[in-house]
Protein backbone atom coordinates (compact mmCIF):
# COMPACT_ATOMS: atom_id res chain seq x y z
CA UNK A 1 0.00 0.00 0.00
CA UNK A 2 1.28 3.70 -0.74
CA UNK A 3 2.50 5.23 1.84
CA UNK A 4 0.15 8.03 3.36
CA UNK A 5 1.49 11.54 2.23
CA UNK A 6 0.82 12.58 6.30
CA UNK A 7 3.30 9.90 7.43
CA UNK A 8 5.87 10.99 4.97
CA UNK A 9 9.35 12.20 7.30
CA UNK A 10 9.42 16.19 8.33
CA UNK A 11 13.72 16.27 7.10
CA UNK A 12 13.41 18.94 4.28
CA UNK A 13 16.94 18.41 2.08
CA UNK A 14 15.08 21.15 -0.61
CA UNK A 15 15.70 24.23 1.42
CA UNK A 16 14.11 27.54 1.12
CA UNK A 17 15.63 30.82 -0.61
CA UNK A 18 17.10 28.36 -3.75
CA UNK A 19 16.42 29.86 -7.35
CA UNK A 20 14.02 28.12 -8.90
CA UNK A 21 10.88 28.96 -10.91
CA UNK A 22 8.04 28.69 -8.89
CA UNK A 23 5.97 25.76 -9.59
CA UNK A 24 9.32 24.02 -10.72
CA UNK A 25 8.51 20.49 -10.67
CA UNK A 26 12.71 19.16 -10.69
CA UNK A 27 12.43 21.04 -7.14
CA UNK A 28 9.33 19.19 -5.54
CA UNK A 29 10.52 15.76 -6.88
CA UNK A 30 13.27 16.28 -5.25
CA UNK A 31 11.90 17.75 -2.17
CA UNK A 32 10.04 13.94 -1.83
CA UNK A 33 13.59 12.41 -2.78
CA UNK A 34 15.03 14.13 -0.01
CA UNK A 35 12.57 12.77 2.32
CA UNK A 36 12.76 8.90 0.79
CA UNK A 37 16.92 8.92 1.27
CA UNK A 38 17.59 11.59 4.06
CA UNK A 39 20.64 13.59 4.96
CA UNK A 40 23.19 10.84 4.35
CA UNK A 41 23.38 11.00 0.82
CA UNK A 42 25.88 12.83 -1.75
CA UNK A 43 24.41 14.20 -4.78
CA UNK A 44 25.79 14.62 -8.41
CA UNK A 45 24.58 17.22 -10.91
CA UNK A 46 24.85 17.84 -14.72
CA UNK A 47 24.80 21.30 -16.34
CA UNK A 48 20.37 22.13 -16.31
CA UNK A 49 17.67 24.10 -14.37
CA UNK A 50 18.74 22.04 -11.21
CA UNK A 51 22.30 23.49 -10.85
CA UNK A 52 20.53 26.63 -12.42
CA UNK A 53 18.60 26.45 -9.38
CA UNK A 54 20.67 25.47 -6.59
CA UNK A 55 22.85 28.87 -5.91
CA UNK A 56 26.31 28.64 -4.06
CA UNK A 57 27.90 27.51 -0.64
CA UNK A 58 27.55 28.20 1.57
CA UNK A 59 24.08 29.18 0.75
CA UNK A 60 23.35 26.20 -1.01
CA UNK A 61 19.91 25.26 -1.96
CA UNK A 62 20.14 21.25 -1.49
CA UNK A 63 20.76 19.55 1.87
CA UNK A 64 23.50 17.13 0.91
CA UNK A 65 27.21 17.54 -0.34
CA UNK A 66 26.74 18.44 -4.28
CA UNK A 67 28.95 17.85 -6.77
CA UNK A 68 28.62 19.63 -10.19
CA UNK A 69 29.94 17.14 -12.79
CA UNK A 70 30.33 17.21 -16.98
CA UNK A 71 27.43 16.42 -18.89
CA UNK A 72 28.42 13.19 -19.93
CA UNK A 73 29.66 11.68 -16.89
CA UNK A 74 26.86 11.04 -14.28
CA UNK A 75 27.29 7.66 -14.68
CA UNK A 76 31.16 7.48 -14.51
CA UNK A 77 31.68 10.12 -12.00
CA UNK A 78 28.94 8.57 -9.53
CA UNK A 79 30.82 5.37 -10.46
CA UNK A 80 33.73 6.46 -9.11
CA UNK A 81 32.72 7.81 -5.79
CA UNK A 82 30.65 4.97 -5.10
CA UNK A 83 34.49 2.96 -5.55
CA UNK A 84 36.00 5.57 -3.26
CA UNK A 85 33.13 5.35 -0.86
CA UNK A 86 33.58 1.67 -0.49
CA UNK A 87 37.40 1.70 0.02
CA UNK A 88 37.38 4.19 2.61
CA UNK A 89 35.00 1.99 4.50
CA UNK A 90 36.84 -1.14 3.84
CA UNK A 91 39.92 0.82 5.13
CA UNK A 92 38.20 1.57 8.53
CA UNK A 93 37.91 5.37 7.35
CA UNK A 94 34.41 5.81 7.02
CA UNK A 95 32.34 5.18 10.25
CA UNK A 96 28.72 4.51 10.02
CA UNK A 97 26.40 3.92 6.98
CA UNK A 98 28.10 4.45 3.69
CA UNK A 99 25.85 7.40 2.39
CA UNK A 100 23.64 6.68 -0.70
CA UNK A 101 25.32 8.38 -4.26
CA UNK A 102 22.57 9.55 -6.70
CA UNK A 103 22.18 11.64 -9.86
CA UNK A 104 20.05 14.27 -10.28
CA UNK A 105 19.96 14.84 -14.21
CA UNK A 106 17.59 16.02 -16.74
CA UNK A 107 16.26 14.62 -19.54
CA UNK A 108 18.78 16.36 -21.64
CA UNK A 109 21.69 14.82 -19.51
CA UNK A 110 20.19 11.46 -19.31
CA UNK A 111 18.14 10.21 -23.13
CA UNK A 112 21.35 11.94 -25.04
CA UNK A 113 24.12 13.83 -24.09
CA UNK A 114 25.08 11.50 -20.67
CA UNK A 115 23.72 7.86 -22.39
CA UNK A 116 27.20 6.56 -22.89
CA UNK A 117 28.29 6.88 -19.56
CA UNK A 118 24.96 6.22 -17.30
CA UNK A 119 24.54 2.71 -19.94
CA UNK A 120 28.20 1.95 -19.06
CA UNK A 121 27.21 1.91 -15.25
CA UNK A 122 24.01 0.44 -15.36
CA UNK A 123 26.29 -2.42 -17.27
CA UNK A 124 28.24 -3.01 -14.55
CA UNK A 125 25.69 -2.67 -12.02
CA UNK A 126 27.30 -0.02 -9.91
CA UNK A 127 25.67 0.68 -6.66
CA UNK A 128 24.10 4.33 -7.24
CA UNK A 129 20.54 5.48 -8.31
CA UNK A 130 20.57 7.46 -11.23
CA UNK A 131 17.10 10.01 -11.33
CA UNK A 132 15.56 11.49 -14.24
CA UNK A 133 13.95 14.25 -13.74
CA UNK A 134 12.21 14.85 -17.18
CA UNK A 135 10.53 18.25 -18.45
CA UNK A 136 10.61 16.45 -21.85
CA UNK A 137 13.20 19.53 -23.39
CA UNK A 138 16.19 21.14 -22.86
CA UNK A 139 15.09 23.72 -20.44
CA UNK A 140 17.31 25.98 -19.31
CA UNK A 141 19.25 26.74 -22.31
CA UNK A 142 15.81 28.17 -23.41
CA UNK A 143 13.96 25.04 -24.37
CA UNK A 144 15.19 23.26 -26.94
CA UNK A 145 14.27 19.52 -28.03
CA UNK A 146 15.65 16.69 -26.49
CA UNK A 147 15.16 12.82 -27.16
CA UNK A 148 12.02 12.84 -24.57
CA UNK A 149 10.64 15.67 -26.48
CA UNK A 150 7.10 14.28 -27.52
CA UNK A 151 6.20 14.45 -31.01
CA UNK A 152 4.73 17.91 -32.21
CA UNK A 153 6.19 19.71 -29.36
CA UNK A 154 7.28 23.12 -30.62
CA UNK A 155 10.73 23.89 -29.39
CA UNK A 156 13.07 26.80 -30.14
CA UNK A 157 14.93 24.10 -32.02
CA UNK A 158 11.46 22.34 -33.35
CA UNK A 159 10.06 25.35 -34.79
CA UNK A 160 7.05 23.44 -37.04
CA UNK A 161 6.92 20.68 -34.13
CA UNK A 162 8.73 17.85 -33.32
CA UNK A 163 8.24 15.09 -36.05
CA UNK A 164 10.01 12.06 -34.40
CA UNK A 165 8.01 10.11 -31.19
CA UNK A 166 10.34 9.98 -28.11
CA UNK A 167 12.54 7.32 -27.04
CA UNK A 168 11.34 5.15 -24.14
CA UNK A 169 14.61 5.21 -21.75
CA UNK A 170 12.99 3.87 -18.79
CA UNK A 171 12.48 0.71 -20.45
CA UNK A 172 15.78 1.28 -22.23
CA UNK A 173 17.32 1.53 -19.12
CA UNK A 174 15.17 -2.13 -17.83
CA UNK A 175 16.96 -3.88 -20.76
CA UNK A 176 20.00 -3.09 -19.19
CA UNK A 177 19.00 -5.93 -16.80
CA UNK A 178 19.31 -3.49 -13.50
CA UNK A 179 17.80 -4.39 -10.25
CA UNK A 180 15.42 -1.61 -10.30
CA UNK A 181 13.30 0.56 -12.54
CA UNK A 182 11.12 3.15 -12.09
CA UNK A 183 8.74 5.65 -13.25
CA UNK A 184 7.19 8.34 -11.42
CA UNK A 185 5.67 12.68 -11.92
CA UNK A 186 4.96 15.08 -9.19
CA UNK A 187 0.96 14.52 -9.29
CA UNK A 188 1.71 11.33 -7.13
CA UNK A 189 4.12 12.28 -4.44
CA UNK A 190 3.31 9.08 -1.91
CA UNK A 191 4.06 6.90 -4.83
CA UNK A 192 7.37 8.70 -5.75
CA UNK A 193 8.44 8.43 -2.20
CA UNK A 194 7.79 4.76 -1.63
CA UNK A 195 9.75 3.89 -5.39
CA UNK A 196 12.91 5.69 -4.00
CA UNK A 197 12.36 4.34 -0.65
CA UNK A 198 13.00 1.20 -2.57
CA UNK A 199 15.67 1.95 -4.40
CA UNK A 200 17.74 2.56 -1.27
CA UNK A 201 17.51 -0.43 0.05
CA UNK A 202 18.30 -1.91 -3.30
CA UNK A 203 21.83 -2.91 -4.40
CA UNK A 204 23.02 -2.19 -7.49
CA UNK A 205 21.76 0.22 -10.27
CA UNK A 206 18.32 1.75 -9.85
CA UNK A 207 17.18 4.55 -12.32
CA UNK A 208 13.76 6.22 -11.37
CA UNK A 209 12.38 8.92 -13.97
CA UNK A 210 10.28 11.57 -13.00
CA UNK A 211 8.11 13.53 -15.31
CA UNK A 212 7.91 17.06 -14.72
CA UNK A 213 5.85 19.31 -16.43
CA UNK A 214 7.86 23.09 -16.78
CA UNK A 215 5.43 25.82 -17.39
CA UNK A 216 8.27 27.41 -18.87
CA UNK A 217 8.38 25.05 -21.66
CA UNK A 218 5.60 23.72 -21.63
CA UNK A 219 3.99 27.02 -21.34
CA UNK A 220 0.96 26.98 -19.07
CA UNK A 221 0.14 27.98 -16.07
CA UNK A 222 2.79 28.04 -13.54
CA UNK A 223 -0.03 27.12 -10.57
CA UNK A 224 -0.85 24.23 -12.83
CA UNK A 225 2.43 21.64 -12.41
CA UNK A 226 0.37 19.16 -10.44
CA UNK A 227 -2.33 19.26 -13.16
CA UNK A 228 -0.35 19.05 -15.78
CA UNK A 229 1.10 16.00 -14.27
CA UNK A 230 -1.75 14.11 -13.95
CA UNK A 231 -3.27 14.62 -16.46
CA UNK A 232 -0.11 13.34 -18.39
CA UNK A 233 -1.10 10.38 -16.75
CA UNK A 234 -5.21 9.82 -16.99
CA UNK A 235 -4.32 10.39 -20.55
CA UNK A 236 -1.54 7.39 -20.88
CA UNK A 237 1.00 9.84 -22.24
CA UNK A 238 3.40 8.97 -18.85
CA UNK A 239 2.69 5.52 -17.59
CA UNK A 240 3.61 4.59 -14.01
CA UNK A 241 5.52 1.57 -13.35
CA UNK A 242 8.23 0.16 -11.45
CA UNK A 243 10.49 -3.16 -12.72
CA UNK A 244 12.27 -5.41 -9.60
CA UNK A 245 14.50 -7.90 -10.92
CA UNK A 246 13.07 -7.25 -14.54
CA UNK A 247 9.48 -8.11 -13.80
CA UNK A 248 7.15 -4.99 -14.04
CA UNK A 249 4.19 -4.03 -12.25
CA UNK A 250 2.25 -1.27 -13.28
CA UNK A 251 0.87 1.77 -10.42
CA UNK A 252 -2.30 3.42 -9.86
CA UNK A 253 -3.93 4.90 -12.16
CA UNK A 254 -1.88 3.40 -15.05
CA UNK A 255 -2.74 0.08 -13.57
CA UNK A 256 -6.33 0.54 -14.45
CA UNK A 257 -5.23 1.72 -18.01
CA UNK A 258 -3.14 -1.35 -18.56
CA UNK A 259 -5.72 -3.60 -17.66
CA UNK A 260 -8.68 -2.26 -19.48
CA UNK A 261 -10.37 -1.52 -16.72
CA UNK A 262 -10.10 2.55 -16.82
CA UNK A 263 -9.76 4.24 -20.62
CA UNK A 264 -7.43 6.56 -21.25
CA UNK A 265 -8.66 10.14 -21.56
CA UNK A 266 -7.91 11.15 -24.78
CA UNK A 267 -4.92 13.15 -25.67
CA UNK A 268 -6.66 16.44 -26.90
CA UNK A 269 -7.46 17.81 -23.58
CA UNK A 270 -4.25 17.20 -22.42
CA UNK A 271 -2.69 19.36 -25.61
CA UNK A 272 -5.09 21.97 -25.45
CA UNK A 273 -3.63 23.37 -22.20
CA UNK A 274 -0.18 23.00 -23.18
CA UNK A 275 1.07 26.69 -25.51
CA UNK A 276 4.12 24.16 -26.94
CA UNK A 277 1.10 22.45 -28.81
CA UNK A 278 -0.86 25.65 -29.55
CA UNK A 279 0.41 26.36 -32.94
CA UNK A 280 -0.02 22.45 -34.04
CA UNK A 281 -3.84 22.16 -32.99
CA UNK A 282 -4.17 25.58 -34.72
CA UNK A 283 -1.98 24.50 -37.76
CA UNK A 284 -3.82 23.09 -41.42
CA UNK A 285 -3.07 19.62 -40.56
CA UNK A 286 -3.89 19.71 -37.23
CA UNK A 287 -6.72 16.52 -36.82
CA UNK A 288 -3.55 14.69 -38.50
CA UNK A 289 -1.26 15.53 -35.81
CA UNK A 290 -3.16 14.78 -33.19
CA UNK A 291 -3.96 11.16 -34.56
CA UNK A 292 -0.35 10.57 -34.61
CA UNK A 293 0.50 12.12 -30.92
CA UNK A 294 -2.46 9.71 -30.01
CA UNK A 295 -0.94 6.74 -32.11
CA UNK A 296 2.08 6.67 -30.47
CA UNK A 297 0.08 6.92 -26.89
CA UNK A 298 -1.92 4.08 -28.16
CA UNK A 299 1.04 2.20 -29.56
CA UNK A 300 3.49 2.52 -26.19
CA UNK A 301 0.32 1.51 -23.90
CA UNK A 302 -0.07 -1.78 -25.94
CA UNK A 303 3.38 -2.33 -26.43
CA UNK A 304 3.86 -1.76 -22.11
CA UNK A 305 0.86 -4.49 -22.16
CA UNK A 306 2.86 -7.10 -23.78
CA UNK A 307 6.22 -6.43 -22.39
CA UNK A 308 5.12 -6.50 -18.89
CA UNK A 309 4.08 -10.19 -19.83
CA UNK A 310 8.14 -11.40 -20.28
CA UNK A 311 10.31 -11.55 -17.04
CA UNK A 312 13.44 -11.64 -17.92
C1 LIG B 1 28.72 19.67 -23.04
C2 LIG B 1 27.73 20.76 -22.80
N1 LIG B 1 26.86 21.08 -23.77
C3 LIG B 1 25.92 22.04 -23.58
C4 LIG B 1 25.87 22.70 -22.39
C5 LIG B 1 24.82 23.80 -22.18
N2 LIG B 1 23.72 23.38 -21.34
C6 LIG B 1 23.66 23.70 -20.02
S1 LIG B 1 22.25 23.22 -19.28
C7 LIG B 1 21.66 22.55 -20.74
C8 LIG B 1 20.29 21.95 -20.81
C9 LIG B 1 20.13 20.69 -20.00
O1 LIG B 1 18.93 20.04 -20.29
P1 LIG B 1 18.40 18.95 -19.33
O2 LIG B 1 19.44 17.97 -19.01
O3 LIG B 1 17.14 18.40 -19.90
O4 LIG B 1 18.07 19.76 -17.99
P2 LIG B 1 17.02 21.00 -17.82
O5 LIG B 1 17.74 22.23 -18.28
O6 LIG B 1 15.84 20.71 -18.67
O7 LIG B 1 16.72 21.05 -16.37
C10 LIG B 1 22.60 22.73 -21.78
C11 LIG B 1 22.40 22.29 -23.18
C12 LIG B 1 26.80 22.36 -21.37
N3 LIG B 1 26.79 22.95 -20.18
N4 LIG B 1 27.72 21.39 -21.60
S1 LIG C 1 12.47 26.38 -16.37
FE1 LIG C 1 11.15 24.66 -15.71
S2 LIG C 1 12.50 23.05 -14.89
FE2 LIG C 1 13.68 24.98 -15.08
S3 LIG C 1 13.59 25.92 -13.01
FE3 LIG C 1 11.88 26.79 -14.23
S4 LIG C 1 10.08 25.42 -13.87
FE4 LIG C 1 11.95 24.35 -13.15
MG1 LIG D 1 15.16 18.84 -19.42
Amino acid sequence: MTTSIKKLPDNEQVLSGNGACGGCPSTMALRMVGKALGPNAIMLLTPACAVASMGMTPKLGYDWPCINICFATAGSSASGITHALEILKEKGRLQGEVPTVFNWVGDGGTYDIGFQALSAAAERNENIIHFCYNNEAYSNTGVQRSGATPRGTFTTTTPTGKRQPKKNMPLLMLEHNIPYVATATVAYPADLYDKVVKAKSIPGMKYIEILSPCYLGWQFDMAETVKMSRMAVHSGAWLLWEAENGKITFNSPSSQIISGKKAAQPIDEYLKQQGRFSRLLKGPDAEQRIAEIQGDIDREIAFMRERAKITI
